[in-house]
């Protein structure tokens, strides 16, 4: 049977690493076979472009130049990685997919969905996640928890507040628009209620696909 594709989204410090490890956890002891990945990212490609993308030394590249590299990525990461796996039963995890894409280059940046969208599905075709987990913080809250890890910012983490309410928007208003595919999760909590959350969600995920 083809595996099934999870993706974690949110913005700044909402808890996807943290995350990643109990839905790792919670898949292998159900049995599944899972294989966890990242965008930008995900294969030695991927990871090079990932490079390019978060270096502050590039702190003028053009945004369309920034969507076009996510999805130079994700193509090498849907055809050499995901898609190979999902076809031989194995589930992925991934830590963002083409939802960050919408909500950055597209409610940070101000591109257009339709632009995004088309991209979508020259990269994909048809392939979508099976459930998107959206860790939602108040952007206040994410930042702070991303700061007091004290790690230098990134080229995009450089970016305002303004930004990453945009960010938070645009996630916001996919999971209501794709609501058969998307599960909101209020990250603000502590970790074992988001984590409780989390594994419900996913229950109902597994149940579905026994
Ligand atoms: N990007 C894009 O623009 N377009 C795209 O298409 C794609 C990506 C795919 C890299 O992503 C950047 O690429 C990202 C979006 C952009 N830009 N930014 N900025 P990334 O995922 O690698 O980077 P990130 O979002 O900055 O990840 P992060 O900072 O590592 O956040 P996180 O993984 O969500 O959080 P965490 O490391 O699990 O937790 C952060 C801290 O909070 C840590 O100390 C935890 O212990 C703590 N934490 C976590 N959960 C809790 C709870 N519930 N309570 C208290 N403390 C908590």
């Amino acid at each position: 049977m083809r595996g099934k594709f999870i993706v974690l989204e949110g913005g700044e410090g909402a808890g996807k690493s943290s995350n990643l490890n109990a839905l790792q956890d919670l898949l292998e002891a159900r049995g599944c076979r899972v294989l966890r990945t990242r965008e930008p990212g995900g294969t030695p490609l991927g990871e090079a472009v990932r490079g390019l993308l978060l270096d502050p030394v590039h702190a003028g590249m053009e945004v369309k130049a920034e969507l076009l590299l996510m999805f130079a990525a994700r193509a090498q990461h849907v055809a050499q990685v995901i898609r190979p796996a999902l076809d031989e039963g194995v589930w992925v995890i991934s830590d963002r997919f083409t939802s960050s894409s919408y909500a950055y280059q597209g409610g940070g940046r101000g591109l257009p969905r339709e632009a995004i969208g088309w991209l979508e599905t020259f990269v994909q075709d048809d392939l979508r996640p099976d459930l998107t987990l959206l860790l939602d913080t108040p952007v206040d809250v994410g930042l702070e928890r991303m700061r007091s890890r004290g790690e230098p910012e990134d080229r995009i983490e450089r970016e305002g507040r303004p930004f990453f309410e945009r960010v938070r928007a645009a996630f916001l208003a996919q999971a209501e628009a794709h609501a058969e595919r998307f599960k909101v999760l209020d990250a603000s909590r502590g970790i074992e209620q988001v984590q409780a959350a989390l594994r419900q969600s996913v229950e109902t995920l597994l149940a579905r696909s026994s």
